[in-house]
Formats: structure tokens, sequence, C-alpha cells
């Protein structure tokens, strides 16, 4: 029996009473549905499975308590997590993020952000994101080490090829990826590509490191040549120091673009004379660090630093931010678009807040939603993934070139689902077209 039409105020204060202090997934919630909404009213096989009702609740949550001893032999305790979101076109697949923002609202918007994303690469992945509370800033290595293993005591009953196949985020890279795989390995016995982002040594995949910044950067020459331009000669601000920034650096330098800026949680730098990619390089040597300021950059090249600071309000044409949730907000937006920005491609997720998203819109700035734009690190998981399942590894052009038909085609879709006579809205693009694919597959499950 078709039900009623959904009414999105209505469907969001059940879902605010739902979930009591939720604020970043309710977030994700009131980003998404608008462009739903009208979708699910129009297809009563949707209403009639309850599709968005469903899609709003994760399959399941888990929580777990993390311990482990520091250097002094100090017990400490943490709280992990892994959300398994949405399993309906593959297993649950999605990164682990260490930091002491993380929490269960935090993982539950990276999980239903995630769900969407992996549909639209294209390849048979579900949603799902986890993590910890824990800050490895000022940690040793063998007490990063010792988190990982902990970690993966309590996750590894969890997780499996056929199940559910983390990765990385934010603070957790091949490193922290060999420690984990390490501990399943000891505690199962089974070799398995349980995780991704794996060395390369040990059944990880050629360009998985480079793969999420080298897309973002892809997809914006996409945006730019639907709208003939080009990024060359292009100034670009970008956020972050980490694997997504310093990548998506690396690409835009390569292809022509100006990069003036890059930051992390102590401030920005801007240098200028643009950075090379012996520049980019120190970066990311400097930020192998525990602990590590970007401020040293400034005494190394010739550069300013700006503590506690963002680089928003650095005249720029293209703007890339790479770091975390909300970190561009109503006022950075207001000086992009009295700077002249020309484009925002979202290198991190949900790094754009609601407002800001608003002014963006109204300065007519061309807009790309991370769950797009960052979709090439988890294509080429999907990627990695299937060479452990064949146990062969692909070469490193081959998995080039497929990632640059994946973004290609993560472009169109969400250009062809997004397009109107007011020109192209990629948000919407990419969030009607990821639903529609999990929507069908759920459709065709059925109902238990
Ligand atoms: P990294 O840990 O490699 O780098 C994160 C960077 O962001 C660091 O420079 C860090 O600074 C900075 N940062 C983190 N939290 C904050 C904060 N609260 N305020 C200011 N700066 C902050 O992570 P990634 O590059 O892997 O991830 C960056 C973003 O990209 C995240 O949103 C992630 O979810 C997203 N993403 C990552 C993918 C991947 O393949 N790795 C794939 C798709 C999306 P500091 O060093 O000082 O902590
Ligand atoms: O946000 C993301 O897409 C990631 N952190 C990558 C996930 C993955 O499974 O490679």
């Amino acid at each position: 029996m078709t039900k009623t039409k959904i009414n999105l105020d209505d469907f969001l204060s059940d879902l605010e009473r739902r979930t009591p202090g939720e604020d970043t997934f309710h977030q994700a919630a009131k980003d998404v549905l608008p462009d739903l909404i009208p979708v699910v009213n129009e297809t009563p096989a949707y209403r009639e499975a309850a599709i968005l009702e469903r899609l709003s609740e994760p399959d399941r949550t888990i929580s777990f308590r993390v311990e482990w001893s520091d250097d002094n032999n100090v017990v400490h305790v943490n709280r992990g997590y892994r959300v398994q979101f949405n399993d309906a076109i593959g297993p649950y697949k999605g990164g682990l993020r260490f930091h002491p923002t993380v929490n269960r609202s935090v993982l539950k918007f990276l999980g239903f952000e995630q769900t969407f994303k992996n549909a639209l690469t294209g390849l048979p992945m579900g949603g799902g994101k986890g993590g910890a509370d824990f800050d490895p800033a000022g940690r040793s290595e063998n007490e990063i080490m010792r988190f990982c293993q902990s970690f993966m005591q309590q996750l590894h009953r969890h997780i499996g090829p056929n199940i559910d196949i983390p990765a990385g985020d934010i603070n957790v890279g091949v490193r922290e990826i060999g420690w984990m795989f390490g501990e399943y390995r000891r505690i199962t016995n089974h070799f398995a590509g349980v995780l991704t982002g794996k060395g390369l040594s040990f059944g990880g995949s050629e360009m998985r490191t480079e793969a999420t910044g080298y897309g973002v950067v892809q997809f914006l020459c996409h945006m730019l040549a639907e709208h003939n331009d080009t990024i060359d000669g292009k100034t670009i601000v970008i956020s972050g120091a980490g694997n997504v920034a310093t990548f998506a650096a690396e690409l835009a330098v390569c292809n022509g673009g100006k990069v003036i800026t890059l930051s992390d949680s102590n401030g920005f730098i801007h240098d200028k004379n643009g950075l090379t990619l012996d520049k980019i390089s120190w970066v990311r040597d400097h930020k192998k660090q525990s602990g590590a300021s970007l401020e040293a950059y400034a005494d190394e090249f010739d550069a300013t630093w700006y503590p506690d600071a963002a680089p928003w309000s650095v005249e720029c044409d293209i703007a890339l931010p790479c770091a975390t949730q909300n970190e561009l907000d109503a006022e950075a937006a207001t000086a992009l678009v009295k700077n002249g920005c020309k484009a925002v491609v979202e290198g991190a997720n949900m790094p754009t807040t609601r407002d800001a998203k608003a002014i963006l819109r109204d300065g007519r700035v061309l807009f790309a939603p991370g769950k797009a734009a960052n979709a090439g690190g988890v294509a080429v998981s999907g990627l990695e993934i299937n060479q452990n399942r064949q146990r062969r590894s692909q070469s490193r052009d081959a998995l080039a070139e497929a990632l640059k038909d994946i973004m290609q085609n993560i472009h169109s879709v969400c250009a062809d689902a997004g397009r109107s006579k007011d020109g192209i809205d990629y948000a919407k693009g990419a969030n009607v077209a990821g639903f529609k694919k999990v929507a069908d597959a759920m459709c065709a499950a059925g109902i238990a």
C-alpha cells in the first residue's frame, strides 16, 4: 500500500527526536534529504518499502572499549566504533578515523555519506565508517602501534572480506593499516583482504595513496571543462596538510595550477611563490613526525604562517577544503565570493557548512560535494579488493587509468542527474544518483 508523501520538516524532526544530540549526523541529513524526498515521493516503490526511513538508520552501530598502555605503562581507555550503515550493494566499506572529535554522530554522518559515495563509484561497496576518539598527536610510534593492535582486538570480530572492509581516514594511513592488518592475522590466522590501503608488499594497491587527492583534482578539471575553463594558471587555496591535501596539491601543480596555501590544526601557511613538488614532499616528510606543526614550513621556505586560522580569506580562483568537516563556514564562503573564487571542490567529507553552501550558491560559485569529488580513494580501495580476490596486482599505469575513468564517470553521472535550466547542481546530482542505486537494491532485496 502506498504511504502518504514524506514531509521534509516532519521527517527531520522525527529523526532528531530519535537521535538526540547527534548534531553532525542531523546536519548531513539536512544536506541530503531535501534532494531525496521529491524522488521518493514520486516513486511508489520507494515509499512502499520505506526506503528513506530505513536509509536514515544505520544497519548497526558497534561500539567497544579500547584499552592500551603508554610508554610509561599507564593504562588508557578510548572508545572505538564501527558504523555499518548499509550493505545493499556490497559489503560495508569505509575508513577508520582516529581523532579526539570522533563520536557516534560524526561516524554516522560519515557512514551515511559513504553509502552514497560508494554507490557513485560504480563498484559493489556498501557504506560504513569507524574509528576511535584516540589522539595520536604527540604519541610515540610504539604507543600508536599498541593502540592499533588493541583496536583490532575488538574490531576483528565484526569485519571480513565479504562483510566489512575498513580503510584509512584522518590519522590512519598505510602505517596504521599495516599494524592493524598484522594484528588481524595474529588473532585470526587468516591472510584475507580485510582492510584496504595496505602496503604494496602485502596486498596493497598502486595508486591508493594518491587516489583521493588526485581524484579531487580530476573532478575539478572535468567540472571546469564542463564550464569551458581549465586549471592552468589558476590560483588555488588548499586546507589540510595530510593525505588528501598533499596529493591534491601535487596533481594541481602538475596540471599548471598555482597552489599557495596548506593548513593544519594549528594554522595555515601562505606561500606567494606557490608550492612546488619538492615543497609538497617536504610537507609530507615533516608531517610524519607525531604532532608536527606546519609552522616550520614558513621557516624552511619563504612563506607566512597564520596561527589559529584557515586559509579562506586568501584571494584565489579555486578552493579545495581537504582537512575536516565544517572547516569552511559562512564567513569563509563570504570571503571566497568577495575575492572572486570560481569553484569549491570538497576533498574532505562535509567541510562546507550549510550556511556556507547557500552563500556559495548565491555567489554562483561552482560547488562539488565530497561524496563525488573525493570518491577516488574508496574507488581504488574497491580495485584493491578486486586485486586481493584474484591474488594478482595490477600495474600502476592500469590503476591510474582506471581512477581517471572512474572520476570522469562520477562527474558525468552527477552532472546528468544535477542538470537543469539553471545550470548543474552537483550536490543534488550526487545525492540523487547515489541514492537511486542503493534504493533500487534495497527494493530488490524485499522486506524481512
Ligand atoms: P590526514 O590525517 O592525512 O590529514 C588530515 C589533515 O587535516 C591534517 O593536516 C590535520 O591537521 C587536518 N585536520 C584534522 N582535523 C582538523 C581540525 N579539526 N581542524 C583543522 N585541521 C584539521 O587525513 P586525510 O587527508 O586522509 O583526510 C582529510 C579529509 O579527507 C577527511 O575529511 C577525510 O574524511 C577525507 N577523506 C579521506 C580519504 C582518504 O583516502 N584518506 C578519502 C576521502 C575523504 P593536524 O596534522 O594538525 O592534525
Ligand atoms: O572517506 C573516505 O572515502 C575514505 N576515508 C576512504 C574509504 C576507503 O574505504 O577507502
